[in-house]
């Protein structure tokens, strides 16, 4: 007897416990099952209890049927709670506060001003072409013109990547004038193309100088292709970008891929000029490398730097704005 009086006390207090610390209605239904359910603890009990033998079996029916019932008040009880405690929550809200704003993602200046840039070339006839970041030293230097022991390796401080089983050594393109190779070596003339992409150099940042920036590089060749036809389409481009009061200016400039070379800069106000891109002819020995017979076949390139373009578009002063994910700046291109 006194051992199933002390079961069901060790069942009553177990079960006042639980049911404390529970927090949702699944828990408690669960919690239900377990001691109030058709085969949970209590209905064994009750089960067992035709098998007791015992003379005070009334008085511990009276226990048992107690406890049930008192179990189920506080089941009850818990239930009442959980619902109105929701019910609180619910008031407490106040409809009448102003949403919050969802943020939502913009296209970044730079790519605007690329999209812009390849818009104004297409609109002269140009095709828009892509292609790698991680590049070869060849296509990047040997077949422009730029042997490894030329000092004109040196103006693009090139970040290397660290070869693993490749034969050949592989980079972050330093410029997009690989491109020049790549698309002569898979289409033949006539070539109007523009190549949006981004560049890497390890060299110190400053206002007008990143570590990582994006060129859009220029290609024409097909036969009587001359510097005039240059100046004239990349004049043609600064009206479209910067309006039809542009000056624009053209200066001599070395790079080893075109001859002659010249650099294109922007007036941007009174006296001040900002350079916005290297061009020429295609070098004789750049279509040598690809296999162009150039008593043939003339052309001029060119590679400008997009960030440049947008700094005088925009009015920014400071390139590294840009990428500092600095939200005030972002926003203003939304
Ligand atoms: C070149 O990269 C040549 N490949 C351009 C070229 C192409 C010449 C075809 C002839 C024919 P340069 O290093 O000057 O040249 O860079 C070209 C343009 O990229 C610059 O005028 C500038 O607008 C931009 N640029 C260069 N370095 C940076 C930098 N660190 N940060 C931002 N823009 C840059």
């Amino acid at each position: 007897m006194d051992n199933h009086k002390s079961y069901l006390k060790t069942l009553e207090s177990n079960a006042i416990k639980s049911l404390e610390t529970l927090q949702t209605l699944e828990e408690i239904e669960n919690w239900r099952i377990e001691y109030l359910g058709r085969k949970g603890k209590l209905s064994q009990f009750f089960q067992s209890f035709k098998d007791i033998k015992n003379e005070n079996k009334n008085e511990l029916g009276t226990i048992a049927n107690d406890l049930k019932i008192s179990l189920e008040q506080y089941y009850k009880k818990k239930i009442n709670s959980i619902q109105s405690s929701k019910l609180k929550i619910n008031e407490i809200f106040d409809y009448s506060l102003p949403g919050k704003p969802n943020i939502s993602g913009s296209i970044h200046p730079t790519i605007q001003m690329m999209n812009e840039i390849c818009n104004a070339f297409s609109s002269l006839g140009f095709n828009i072409y892509e292609g790698p970041e991680i590049e070869s030293e060849e296509y990047a230097f040997d077949k422009l013109n730029i042997p490894s022991n030329h000092p004109a390796r040196d103006i693009w401080d090139t970040i290397w990547v660290e070869n693993t089983q490749e034969l050949e050594s592989l980079l972050l393109r330093p410029h997009t004038s690989p491109m020049q190779i790549r698309i002569m070596e898979k289409y033949p003339p006539p070539i109007r193309v523009v190549v949006p992409g981004k560049c890497y150099r390890y060299e110190a940042t400053d206002n007008t100088h990143e570590w990582h920036f994006h060129q859009i590089e220029g290609l024409v060749v097909d036969t009587n292709i001359n510097f005039a036809n240059m100046k004239s389409t990349l004049f043609e481009f600064a009206r479209l970008i910067f309006g039809e009061q542009t000056k624009a200016r053209f200066r001599c400039d070395f790079f080893p891929f075109v001859e002659p070379g010249a650099e294109m800069s922007v007036n941007i106000k009174d006296d001040e000029w900002l350079e916005l891109m290297g061009a020429g002819m295609v070098h004789p020995k750049v279509l040598q490398n690809v296999n162009l017979d150039p008593e043939i076949y003339s052309g001029f390139a060119f590679g400008l730097g997009i960030e440049r373009v947008a700094m005088i578009r925009f009015g920014i002063n400071n390139i590294r704005d840009f990428y500092s994910n600095d939200f005030q700046f972002l926003r203003q291109f939304n």
